[in-house]
């Protein structure tokens, strides 16, 4: 069984009957939601809140009920995936573009699974482009402050033009070599006028489900 279908499945386990579930974005957390659509068919009920409209989709055809914001104080748990893992359990997140819905949504659930396969551990966080999203007004301001940080951003396309987030902002993919201070780094981009977030998530997550010898094991 591949690695993204071991640790989406496993990550299901953490669910019970009447939580409310942040639903995740990306190729792993994929595995999760056609679990979960299964379960649900068999009786177990959750309402679950989607952190793109990618998720958003495919939560509807899996008929799995949805709740907005307006009707939530808290999400129990959230399962997510991501682009790096550190061993602290720092991560990199928004390869698919999702992060700051994907940041709204972690930092309001009570438990944060994220779900990696082991091409995502790493030691030191950075060989990923981290992304960072920015308002389009003076993008190329704000791409000459990240700069300053040591970064080398590039602007994400999409078919030859700017890609645009769900919220209608630009990302910037930026380099930076070794991130060895995570949590500084993070607090100085997010200092930058223009700059939505970025997809640092530092000391977020609860737990890490990975693989070792084709079996599912947890970090936390
Ligand atoms: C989302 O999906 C993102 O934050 C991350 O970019 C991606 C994870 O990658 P994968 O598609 O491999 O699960 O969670």
């Amino acid at each position: 069984m591949n690695a993204k279908k071991i640790v989406g499945e496993k990550a299901v386990d953490f669910i019970q009957d009447g939580m409310i579930v942040g639903l995740g974005t990306g190729s792993t957390v994929y595995y999760s939601l056609l679990k979960l659509g299964r379960q649900l068919e068999a009786g177990l009920s959750i309402q679950g809140i989607p952190t793109s409209v990618q998720t958003k989709e495919l939560a509807e055809k899996l008929r799995i009920p949805l709740i907005g914001f307006e009707d939530v104080n808290e999400i129990d748990l959230t399962i997510d995936g991501a682009d790096e893992v550190d061993r602290n359990l720092n991560l990199i997140k928004g390869g698919g573009g999702a992060l700051v819905r994907e940041k709204i949504i972690a930092k309001a659930s009570k438990r944060f699974i994220v779900v990696a396969d082991p091409s995502k551990m790493v030691n030191t966080l950075g060989a990923f482009p981290l992304p960072v999203e920015v308002v389009p007004f003076g993008a190329q301001l704000t791409e000459k402050h990240i700069k300053k940080l040591n970064g080398e951003p590039r602007l994400r396309q999409s078919n030859g033009t700017p890609y645009l987030t769900d919220n209608g902002n630009y990302i910037f993919d930026c380099t930076f070599l070794d991130i060895t201070k995570p949590f500084e780094l993070e607090i100085a981009l997010n200092s930058i006028p223009g700059v939505v977030d970025n997809g640092l998530f530092n000391g977020m997550a609860d737990v890490v489900i990975t693989v070792d010898n084709g079996e599912p094991i947890f970090l936390d």
